[in-house]
């Protein structure tokens, strides 16, 4: 593996998930593996989870961390090539990144959708621009259009709580007060569909998910119906791709709350975080039981971990 941006990228789905279990155990297997070795993490956005699970992965494999919140002490970056640059953007990615490459072995880049252009967001400009000039290894942290650290995080925690072999794994839209970004579900439904769990994509007309992500999936507008029987409720909110960037509702009949919950198989409540209460979920929902949205964080420890080590193992060879 070169980079990481989706789940293609893993040579072995099985081998990364059970490298994952094997490192929840024994956290500090590889801990030399890292030795002077340095992980630079680049965010351009916020995030609690995958700011101090990325952070304590690269510690848990001996590596050294640098976190670079770059719109904060950073020079302002300008991102298109060939413009006359008379702005406010002193700083132009084309040499950022490379620098940046040399004071690192691993890098981690975090840059959400902008959802001013379609083309720009889904040809995924910002990561491929470290890919192509970091000269060491990339790994999402959230892009454009796709989480891949947060999918493997929640394929091992439906591996941990699942009763059956094929659960029914629903992901439903939910409203929220702003657009936020398709990555999430890109990247889960992307995930979900290389294993074989049964998979149930739920939202309202125009929420229609890229088709590149969906393939052959048709979703289901009937959110009741959808939720029948289900192992698993991923719950999550995302902007229109169709409409790219609107918010097209803001329905709490959508609002994941007792009266869907109560169709299913007893589910467990997933959800990335952060969450909004009462907008996406439920108080009633989110505080059960059958929530998992703390161990499913903890889990994004361990899918760092695995990449990052799966990275370290190419760089030693
Ligand atoms: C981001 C999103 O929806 O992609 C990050 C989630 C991991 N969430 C917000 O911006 C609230
Ligand atoms: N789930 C997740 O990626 O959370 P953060 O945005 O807090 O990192």
């Amino acid at each position: 593996m070169k980079h990481f941006t989706s789940v293609h990228d893993l040579d072995s789905l099985d081998e990364a998930l059970k490298l994952a279990a094997e490192l929840k155990k024994d956290p500090y297997k590889y801990q030399s593996l890292g030795k002077n070795k340095t992980l630079l993490l680049v965010f351009f956005n916020s995030s609690l989870r995958t700011r101090l699970s990325t952070q304590k992965a690269g510690l848990n494999l001996g590596m050294n961390v640098i976190v670079f919140d770059i719109n904060e002490g950073g020079w302002k970056l300008e991102t298109e090539l060939g413009v006359i640059m008379d702005s406010d953007k002193p700083e132009h990615i084309r040499e950022a990144v490379p620098v940046i490459g040399r004071y690192c072995d691993i890098i981690g880049v975090r840059s959400f959708a902008k959802y001013e252009s379609k083309e720009d967001d889904y040809e995924e400009k910002i990561i491929q621009q470290f890919i192509d000039y970091a000269g060491v290894p990339v790994v999402s942290m959230e892009a454009a259009t796709r989480h891949p650290l947060q999918s493997f995080a929640d394929h091992l925690t439906i591996e941990e709580f699942k009763t059956k072999e094929k659960p029914k794994v629903v992901l439903t839209w939910a409203p929220h007060p702003r657009a936020l970004p398709q990555a999430v579900p890109n990247s889960f439904v992307e995930w979900i569909r290389e294993t074989d769990y049964e998979l149930v994509v739920t939202h309202p007309e125009g929420y229609e998910l890229a088709p590149e992500f969906m393939g052959d999936l048709k979703p289901e507008y009937d959110q009741m119906k959808a939720f029948e029987g289900a192992d698993f409720i991923y719950a999550k909110s995302w902007a229109s791709y169709k409409d790219y960037g609107k918010v097209l509702s803001k329905d709490r009949n959508w609002t994941v709350s007792d009266r869907q919950m109560a169709v299913t198989n007893n589910a467990k409540f997933m959800h990335c975080l952060p969450v909004r209460r009462n907008m996406v979920v439920s108080d009633s929902v989110i505080d059960s039981e059958n929530s998992v949205v703390v161990p499913e964080a903890e889990n994004r420890l361990f899918s760092a971990q695995a990449v990052i080590k799966l990275l370290l193992d190419e760089i030693n060879k």
